[in-house]
């Protein structure tokens, strides 16, 4: 039953990363990472933005999240097995930078994890599962932060220059696909998470974030060079968070609030990433945030114009609703981007608002604007879930949010824009990255685990599954 609207070829797959579900955190001379040394918990968030935070790793056992994940670095021929019982076309996953450099400024690269890579990769390639791989997904060499500062130093530049050269070097034969940064705007909500910066009295300069993102726009241009370089033929795209953005009503102070939203968090980096240039508004957004221009040095527009990502990665879990003038808004509680609480949606469990109406809006606006190939690269729905005793879950709810936004995609697709692949989120439970903790699950397999780290590591397959399975079996006709 081929509806056609699904392109031949489309990647349906599934998203990981490395520092949520491999484990295995000091393990063949794995290096520690950011994500190694942050905290869990429900207030993982706040913690990260007070000035109590630290980064140290003393308590060791509080950290046990990332440290033991689903321990994926054992299992990973098990979960890429079932990967392809599900028929994935691809597998987005992350490369541990601290597996590769363990400390992050060596010139000599750690070889066992360069040797474990190759071997997930090969695995994938069995099953014909096209990797594509994020190359920093909030997780970086933990004495990169100590040492310099983060994403703030320069130096930082070079250090990914030669991370990316070794990786790509090494598997670009194997790796077609790639992007150069995890969810590169969310800095603005999490700049520890994602640029390795840390709060001093329980605020960042936010100088300094901008300047970090100018760091990253740079490397990811000297990223898409070496990998153009190696083989003009490779894709490497950028990654960013997008949320599709509504004014709350037809005050026009809304309407104008929302569009600034939505250049500040949607468009300022992707424009930088994929036009080359900064965009118009830039000086207008510096000025709100009191910050001067960062610090260009000289070769660095001509290198971003010259070296463009060639397709857009993005999330895209929920919308957002803008108001600075209205009375009767209220905020919403939980939704990770905050806003006002939108009257027409419903909200996941962590308050974020379940809008698949607002993935077509994104995919048009994102193609309309830039014309280069999309990749929804994250989507999904986080909820507790309930095993019964053989430990199967009936995740209707997940089937559910699934359905709605691929049914948005198809629609995306007759509006004419180039969706080229979907890979739900966490496709195998693992740790969430704003909790910290298990319990926050979107997989088609469930991960025997609780939030104390017990548990027996087993998989067991969800509803979804097989609902899922069905899906790429039919190139989504059969939803
Ligand atoms: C994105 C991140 C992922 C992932 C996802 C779900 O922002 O790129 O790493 O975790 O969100 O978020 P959470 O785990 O907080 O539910």
């Amino acid at each position: 039953m081929e509806n056609n609207k699904f392109p031949k070829g489309f990647l349906w797959g599934g998203a990981t990363a490395a520092n949520q579900l491999e484990g295995a955190y000091l393990t063949d001379g794995k290096g520690l990472s950011v994500a190694d040394t942050m905290p869990g918990g429900k207030k993982k968030f706040e913690v990260l933005k007070s000035k109590e935070f630290v980064w140290t790793i003393d308590e060791a056992t509080y950290y046990y999240p990332n440290h033991q994940g689903i321990n994926h670095y054992h299992h990973y021929k098990e979960d890429i097995a079932l990967f392809a019982e599900m028929g994935f076309k691809c597998y987005r996953l992350s490369i541990a930078w601290s597996r590769i450099f363990p400390k992050g400024d060596e010139q000599e690269p750690n070889q066992a994890g360069l040797e474990f890579y190759d071997q997930l990769f090969d695995e994938c390639l069995k099953y014909n599962i096209k990797p594509v791989v994020t190359i920093s997904h909030y997780e970086m060499p933990l004495h990169l932060v100590t040492k310099y500062g983060g994403w703030k130093n320069r130096q930082l530049v070079k250090f990914y220059e030669h991370y990316a050269r070794v990786i790509l070097t090494r598997y670009h034969k194997k790796v077609h696909y790639w992007m150069t940064f995890n969810e590169i705007n969310g800095a603005f909500h999490f700049p520890a998470l994602s640029q390795g910066l840390v709060p001093s009295n329980g605020s960042l300069d936010k100088q300094m974030i901008f300047q970090a993102f100018h760091h990253q726009f740079v490397a990811s241009s000297l990223a898409v060079k070496i990998a153009h370089e190696l083989d003009p033929n490779l894709k490497i795209g950028c990654m960013i968070l997008y949320a599709t953005t509504y004014a709350f009503d037809s005050n026009p102070k809304n309407q104008l609030a929302a569009l600034q939203e939505n250049q500040e968090m949607n468009y300022y980096c992707t424009d930088v990433q994929v036009r080359g240039e900064y965009p118009t508004f830039s000086k207008r957004l510096w000025r709100k945030y009191g910050v001067e221009q960062p610090q260009f040095e000289e070769g660095d527009l001509a290198l971003l114009r010259d070296y463009p990502v060639d397709y857009i990665g993005f999330s895209y879990y929920m919308s957002t609703v803008v108001d600075k003038v209205s009375t009767t808004a209220t905020s919403v509680s939980g939704n990770l981007l905050g806003g006002v609480a939108n009257p027409f949606l419903k909200a996941s469990e962590w308050g974020w608002q379940i809008d698949p109406t607002g993935l077509r809006i994104a995919l048009n606006e994102l193609y309309d604007r830039y014309k280069k190939p999309l990749f929804i690269v994250e989507n999904g729905l986080g909820a507790f879930d309930q095993p019964d005793e053989h430990y199967y879950v009936a995740d209707d709810y997940r089937i559910d949010y699934l359905r709605s936004h691929i049914e948005t995609m198809a629609e995306a697709i007759e509006d004419g824009v180039d969706l080229i692949g979907y890979t739900p989120w966490g496709c195998i439970d693992l740790v969430s990255a704003s909790t910290g903790e298990m319990s926050k699950r979107y997989g088609f397999i469930y991960v025997d685990l609780d939030d104390q780290g017990q548990g027996s590591f087993a998989r067991y397959r969800k509803k979804s599954f097989y609902w899922y399975k069905n899906i790429i079996t039919t190139n989504g006709a059969d939803l």
